[in-house]
């Protein structure tokens, strides 16, 4: 057995995110897919106990329960100082940026994506608005921080801090996004790193 272990989902872009960090990190791990259509009460053991919100992703680390994505990702970060575990400095930038993201596009693209997919019934007009306007506001935040040219969030080197923001832009059709010029050329540089994988290729 793996000391890595992470449950979660294909559809979940916050269970992408972890699973992009140990790719693009090079650590095995072993993986399991939990069906989300299934009742919590009914998801399988270990993860009904240990996934302490009854959200993907959780990751076993040598049998030590982490959940959260973005704490994941600073976990993995911190213990490997790799993707922004270099420094004190970068964790404390790549941190400002997971904190954000949880707020903001993490929050307004994989609900208008869930809402316009998923949701039994779709959204109404009103929720659909808010949710595309706050969207629309986040990407163009996250794109004015391209305007010096830089490669990645944090500069030349590729952090936690795009691999949490990016967790949901692999799909921007899914969620009727069109995304500027400058993201659209951050994600290919994502998707340019060994190891990378779109997310419905991740765990094939
Ligand atoms: N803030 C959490 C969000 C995780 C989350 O929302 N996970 C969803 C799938 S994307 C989930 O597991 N929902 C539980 C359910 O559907 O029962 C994180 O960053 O890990």
């Amino acid at each position: 057995m793996a000391a890595f272990a992470l449950f979660g989902n294909r559809e979940s872009g916050h269970s992408y995110k972890v699973s992009l960090m140990l790719a693009l990190a090079g650590i095995v791990h072993d993986y399991t897919e939990i069906d989300l259509a299934q009742p919590r009460a009914e998801r399988p053991e270990p993860f009904r106990t240990l996934a302490k919100y009854g959200e993907v992703p959780l990751l076993l680390d040598d049998g030590t329960p982490y959940v959260q994505s973005n704490a994941i990702l600073l976990h993995l970060a911190e213990h490997g100082g790799v993707f922004g575990g270099e420094s004190m400095e970068r964790l404390a930038r790549a941190r400002e940026w997971l904190f954000w993201e949880a707020n903001r596009i993490g929050f307004s693209l994989p609900n208008l994506r869930y809402g316009l997919r998923i949701a039994p019934g779709g959204l109404a007009p009103a929720v659909e608005a808010l949710l595309r306007g706050r969207c629309d506001a986040d990407i163009a935040r996250l794109d004015a921080e391209f305007s010096d040219g830089r490669a990645f969030i944090l500069g030349g080197l590729p952090s936690i801090a795009d691999l949490s923001l990016c967790g949901y832009m692999f799909w921007p059709e899914q969620a009727g996004v069109i995304l500027p010029p400058r993201i659209n050329a951050w994600l290919g540089r994502i998707s340019a790193l060994p190891g990378w994988r779109h997310p419905y290729a991740m765990h094939t």
